[in-house]
C-alpha cells in the first residue's frame, strides 16, 4: 500500500450475465467490497466503486443456445436481473456497467492494439479443436473431456472445476464438443498469446512487493509461479463470434479472450462514470486499486491482468486483491445447474425488508480464510439471538424509555460516575477498532466489534437498571439515558457499512441526519433537548415455518436432481445368466452395528431355507432397531465373504438413488412366505 494515497478505486468481479446471482456471489465479493466502500465513504475518503456484467465469452453463448435465444437476449435479461438484485441488497456501486457497451468495446480494442503495437504478444499457429458438424472452433467451455490431473469426466477446455487446474482443450482426454456431442478434430488456427513465461520475473517481483496480501491469495499465486513448468503463454484471442473483435489484420472471425476483455471492463466502467477524471483513478500513482473477487478468479487478477497492465505501461497495478474462499449451502457446493442455491431475487421476495439479516449472516460467517457453510438454521439463530436479542433489544429499550420518561426529548446528562466515564471512553474507542479490522479486510471481526458495542449498551442498561432507578433517582436516570442514546447514535454510524438499511432506519428514529464515521468517536452527538421520533422494531423474530419453507424449497431441488440423474443401463445379459441368481424373500430377525464401522450392520435373516448372517452396508440409512421384522429380497447363492471378520452369506437387494441413498427392495404384500423366489 502506498504510504499516502489520495483516492481508492474499488472493483468487484464482473459476474457473467448468464444466470441470476446467489448468496455465494454476495458473500464472495459484493458484500465485502460494499462494506469496505461504505466505510471509506463514511470516512469522507475519495473512493469509487465499480462493477458491471461480464457479457462475453463461451458461458454466454452456451446459455443462449440452451435457452434458444440470441446471446444479446441472454445478457439483456441477466444484466437487468443482477443489477436489480444488487440494488435490492444495497450494494452501492457507483456504476453497474456492462461489457457489451460501446465504450468497453473501444477500450478493450485499444488496449489490445497497444500491446500488439508494442509487440507484446507472440503470434502462434496452433492446432485447436474444431467441430466439423457445427463448423466452429471449440474454445473453453465448448469442449469437455476427462481431466488429465484428476480424471473428472466433465472438465472444461479451459479449467477443471473439480480439481481447479487450468487446462488447455488439447489436454483433455476423450474430448467432446458440447455443441454437437461429436468428437472434435484438430485444425490449425492463428492466435495471439501473452507470453507469461517471459513475463514471469516481472510478475515475481510484483508479487514479492505484496506479501501482505491475504494468505489464501498470496499462496495461490506463489504455487502458480513455483509449479514445475512455471507460467505458460496464454492465448488472448479466440475463434468465436461473440465478443470484442480482434482489432488486427488477419484476425477476422476472432474475438478477444473473455478474460482479456473482462478486467478492462473495470477501466471502461470508470470512463463511463467519470468521463473527465477517469485517468486519475487508473494512472495516478497516488490511487490505490483494490479488486474484490472470489477465489476462482485469483490467477486472472493477480497474474494475467497485472501483466497486461504492466506491458501496457500507462496504468497503476492492483495494490490488493482480497479474494474470499467459497460459501457452501447446507453442506453442499452451491450449484446453478443443480439449483442448489439461495437466489437473491427470490430472497428479496420471500424476506421482504430483511436484506440486512442476510447481509449480517453472510458477513458474520464469511468465507474469509476457508470455505464456509450457510445454513437456514444458522440464519434464523443469527437473526433471533443476535440481531433481535442484542442490537434490536438495546435500541428498543433505549428509545421506549426515552419516550416514556421524557416524551422523546433527549435528557441532559448530570454528573458522570466512574462507570459512566469508563463506558464513554469505551464508546469512543469503537470506530478505530472496527476501522482497523475493515482496513485489514477482516470483515467478520469488524462486524463482531460492531455487535460488541450493542452488547456494551445492553450491559450498561442491565447494570444501571434505569427502569428501577426512575422511582428513586430521576436525576441519575437522565445521565444513564443520555449515555444510552449516545451509544444508539454511534451504533447507527458504525453499523452503516454492514447494515445500511438498519442504519438508515435508526437515524430516522433518532431524527438525526446520517452522521459520518468520525462522529462516532464523539460521545455527545445527541444534544440535550433534541426530539427523537417514534420507535419501530428494528428486527422481527423469524419463526420456524418461514425457515421450513426455505428448507423445503431446497429439498425439492434435491429430489428433482435425484430424479433426473439416471445411471445408464449396463450391457445386455442373458436369461440364463440371470436365472443363475437365487433371490428369495426373507425377514430380518436381528440387527446390530458392526463395531468400529459407520456403514455396516450385521443382520440375522430368516431366508425360509435357513437362518443366516449377512453383513450389509446400510447403517447410514437404517437404524438396527427400525428394521427388525423388515421383509427383504436376498441373493442367497452368493459365495460367502468375510467382512470385518464376520462371514456374510448372501446379499440384501437395495435400490440406490444418485445421492447414494439406499432403500430396501421388498415384496409389498406382507403375506409372502420367507423363501419365496424372486424372478
Ligand atoms: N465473469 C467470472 C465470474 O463471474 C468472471 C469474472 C470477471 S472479473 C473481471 O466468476
Ligand atoms: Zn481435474
Amino acid at each position: 500500500m502506498p504510504a499516502t494515497y489520495k483516492r481508492t478505486l474499488v472493483t468487484s468481479a464482473l459476474p457473467y450475465a448468464n444466470g441470476p446471482v446467489h448468496i455465494g456471489h454476495l458473500a464472495g465479493c459484493y458484500l465485502p467490497s460494499d462494506i469496505f466502500v461504505r466505510y471509506k465513504r463514511s470516512k469522507g475518503e475519495d473512493v469509487i466503486f465499480i462493477c458491471g456484467s461480464d457479457e462475453h465469452g463461451v458461458p454466454i453463448t452456451i446459455k443462449a443456445k440452451k435457452e434458444g435465444v440470441s446471446p444479446q437476449d441472454v445478457v439483456d435479461k441477466y444484466h437487468k436481473m443482477m443489477g436489480d438484485a444488487f440494488k435490492g441488497f444495497g450494494i452501492s456501486f457507483d456504476i453497474y456497467s456492462r461489457t457489451s457497451n460501446k465504450v468497453h468495446h473501444e477500450t478493450a480494442s485499444d488496449f489490445f492494439k497497444t500491446l500488439y503495437d508494442k509487440h507484446v504478444f507472440t503470434e502462434e499457429i496452433t492446432e485447436q479443436y474444431y467441430d466439423t458438424e457445427a463448423k466452429q472452433f471449440l474454445a473453453d467451455r465448448y469442449i469437455t473431456g476427462t481431466c488429465p490431473k484428476c480424471s473428472n469426466p466433465n472438465a472444461y477446455g479451459d479449467q477443471c472445476e473439480k480439481c481447479g487446474s487450468t487446462l488447455s482443450a488439447t489436454d483433455l482426454i476423450n474430448p467432446q464438443s458440447t455443441l454437437s456431442g461429436s468428437k472434435p478434430v484438430l485444425k490449425e488456427t492463428k492466435n495471439w498469446f501473452l507470453p507469461l513465461d517471459k513475463l514471469q520475473p516481472k510478475i515475481q517481483s510484483y508479487l514479492d512487493q505484496h506479501k501482505d496480501w491475504k494468505t489464501n491469495v498470496y499462496g495461490q499465486c506463489k504455487s502458480w509461479l513455483d509449479s514445475g513448468e512455471g507460467l505458460q503463454p496464454r492465448a488472448m484471442t479466440r475463434d468465436l463470434n461473440w465478443g470484442v473483435p480482434v482489432p488486427v489484420k488477419g484476425a477476422e472471425g476472432k474475438v478477444l479472450y473473455v478474460w482479456f476483455d473482462a478486467p478492462i471492463g473495470y477501466i471502461s466502467a470508470t470512463k463511463e462514470l467519470k468521463p473527465d477524471t477517469w485517468e486519475l483513478y487508473w494512472k495516478d500513482k497516488s490511487t490505490r486499486l483494490i479488486h474484490f473477487i472470489g477465489k476462482d478468479n485469483i490467477v486472472f487478477h493477480c497474474i494475467i491482468f497485472p501483466s497486461m497492465l504492466m506491458e501496457h505501461g500507462d496504468y497503476i497495478l492492483p495494490d490488493n486483491v482480497p479474494a474470499n474462499e467459497f460459501l457452501n449451502l447446507e453442506g453442499d457446493k452451491i450449484s446453478t445447474s443443480r439449483n442448489w442455491a439461495v437466489w437473491l431475487h427470490e430472497y428479496l421476495i420471500d424476506f421482504k425488508d430483511k436484506q440486512d439479516v442476510l447481509r449480517y449472516t453472510l458477513c458474520s460467517n464469511a468465507p474469509e480464510t476457508k470455505d464456509n457453510d450457510f445454513t437456514w438454521a444458522d440464519f434464523q439463530t443469527k437473526n433471533n439471538s443476535e440481531l433481535v436479542a442484542i442490537l434490536g433489544n438495546f435500541v428498543n429499550r433505549t428509545l421506549v424509555l426515552t419516550h416514556k420518561y421524557y416524551n422523546g426529548s433527549v435528557p441532559a446528562p448530570e454528573t458522570y460516575t466512574k462507570e459512566d466515564l469508563l463506558i464513554l471512553e469505551q464508546l469512543a474507542s469503537f470506530p478505530d477498532k472496527i476501522a482497523s479490522a475493515i482496513e485489514q479486510f477482516k470483515f467478520r471481526e469488524a462486524l463482531a466489534e460492531m455487535m460488541n458495542l450493542a452488547r456494551l449498551g445492553n450491559k450498561y442498561l442491565a447494570e444501571t437498571e434505569p427502569w428501577k432507578l426512575i422511582k428513586s433517582d430521576e436525576i441519575r436516570v437522565k445521565t444513564i439515558m443520555n449515555i444510552a442514546l449516545q451509544i444508539t447514535c454511534n451504533l447507527a454510524v458504525v453499523c452503516e457499512p454492514f447494515l445500511p438499511f438498519t442504519s438508515q432506519k435508526l437515524f430516522g428514529m433518532l431524527n438525526m441526519p446520517l452522521l459520518k464515521w468520525h462522529s462516532a468517536k464523539q460521545t455527545s452527538n445527541m444534544a440535550a433537548g433534541h426530539q427523537i421520533n417514534k420507535e419501530e422494531l428494528l428486527f422481527a423474530k423469524i419463526e420456524d415455518p418461514e425457515i421450513q419453507l426455505q428448507i423445503d424449497k431446497l429439498a425439492q431441488s434435491k429430489s428433482v436432481n435425484t430424479a433426473t440423474v439416471i445411471p445408464p443401463s449396463k450391457p445386455e445379459t442373458s436369461f440364463d445368466e440371470f436365472s443363475k441368481m437365487d433371490i428369495r424373500t426373507g425377514t430380518i430377525l436381528e440387527a446390530e452395528r458392526v463395531p468400529k464401522t459407520d456403514k455396516l450392520l450385521k443382520l440375522k435373516i430368516d431366508t425360509g431355507i435357513d437362518t443366516r448372517t449377512v453383513v450389509s452396508g446400510i447403517a447410514e440409512w437404517y437404524k438396527p432397531e427400525e428394521i427388525i421384522g423388515q421383509q427383504v429380497s436376498i441373493l442367497v447363492n452368493l459365495a460367502p465373504r468375510k467382512i470385518k471378520g464376520i462371514e456374510s452369506r448372501g446379499m440384501i437387494l437395495m435400490a440406490a438413488n444418485s445421492q447414494g441413498e439406499l432403500s430396501f427392495v421388498s415384496a409389498t404384500k406382507p403375506a409372502f412366505n420367507n423363501g419365496s423366489e424372486v424372478k
